[in-house]
């Protein structure tokens, strides 16, 4: 009873939240009516039984379509103020959240109703809430590197309201040097960088996500333990993993919590981070994560719990007087 109480408590960073992933069904239904649009469930219950996914891809296919609401810049503000809300109820003090804007602009969207929403969201949870946040562009790796470098230069006149780069989107067959060219401009840029990989890919996107992208943080990562050398450079480096144990059993990435990795990068020195990834799709926000998990891994106790929530400031974008404060 103590260890819950701990790791719900406990104030903690999220660095692995996709917004369009905290579209709750409600949410999906409540901005269908107000945009006068006909979606393909009939309720909501029909929409949360679809929520049963095979791998990665058969999750994208719903989530691209249930972000298909968002239309105006009160319905990002909406989305990003409902995510804040919850995050704060979970004690989260700081967030690193992912926005997808291809996704949107793609469909005649303009980035800056995007980015005006989710900012606006943002700067009043710091206010009202007292939690900081700060968002990170990522790049759909389904699409070209042109298409990376056109959302890029739509995004450059907002370069102020977004603090880094990610990529994400179905990983197989869409390696990282596909986006080497756009990650080194972003890097001149003085964008932090990141990237999703071996989550559904193998180590080695784990080595090109670093070596050829120079990534900072990788996201998942949980395929690492497959190659020594590999998990040597993450411990050396302190290379942060942003592990999302919920996502990774939806997604079929483990078949139970029971088997999850989290422990063993723990014990091996990875400084690992407990994340919620999509918390409407797989299941649970931040708490939720770090509950389940440390119930299903018995070998994970208290200093387990101050380890990720340590690394989870420590892995942070934040200045390092803030951090300092926080560590
Ligand atoms: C994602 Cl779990 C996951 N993996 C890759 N791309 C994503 N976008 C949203 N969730
Ligand atoms: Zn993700």
């Amino acid at each position: 009873h103590a260890l819950p109480e701990l790791l719900c408590r406990m104030p903690k960073a999220e660095l692995h939240i996709h917004i369009e992933g905290s579209l709750e069904p409600e949410l999906i239904f409540s901005l269908a009516e107000r945009n006068r649009l006909q979606l393909p469930y009939p309720t909501i219950e029909a929409l949360r039984a679809a929520y049963a996914f095979t791998d990665l891809q058969s999750f994208l296919d719903i989530y691209y379509a249930g972000a298909s609401v968002l239309q105006t810049e009160e319905d990002f503000f909406d989305m990003a103020w409902a995510y804040l809300l919850r995050a704060k109820a979970d004690n989260v003090v700081h967030a690193e959240i992912f926005f997808d804007p291809q996704t949107h602009t793609a469909r005649g969207i303009p980035f800056v109703t995007i980015i005006n929403g989710l900012d606006r969201a943002i700067q009043q949870a710091r206010k009202e809430l007292g939690i900081s946040a700060a968002l990170i562009l990522c790049f759909l790796r389904h699409l070209t590197e042109d298409d990376a470098f056109t959302v890029l230069e739509e995004a450059l006149p907002f370069r102020d309201k977004f603090i880094g780069i990610g990529l994400d989107s179905g990983e197989k067959g869409n390696p990282p040097e596909k986006f080497s060219k756009v990650f080194a401009r972003c890097r001149e840029l003085e964008l932090r960088l990141v990237a999703h990989a071996g989550e559904e890919g193998t180590a080695e996107y784990i080595w090109h996500a670093l070596d050829l992208l120079q990534a900072e943080r990788i996201d998942h990562g949980v395929h690492c333990l497959d190659d020594p050398q590999l998990v040597t450079r993450l411990v050396q480096q302190q290379i942060p993993l942003t592990v999302c144990p919920l996502s990774n059993v939806k997604l079929c990435v483990f078949p139970t919590l029971a088997a999850h990795n989290i422990a063993r990068l723990l014990a091996c020195g990875i400084r690992a981070t407990i994340n919620s990834d999509d918390p409407a799709y797989f299941g649970g926000y931040l708490n939720q994560n770090y509950l389940e998990t440390f119930v299903a891994l018995p070998e994970l106790g208290a200093a387990e719990a101050y380890r990720l929530a340590r690394n989870s400031f420590e892995a942070s974008f934040v200045d390092v007087e803030v951090k300092a404060g926080w560590i």
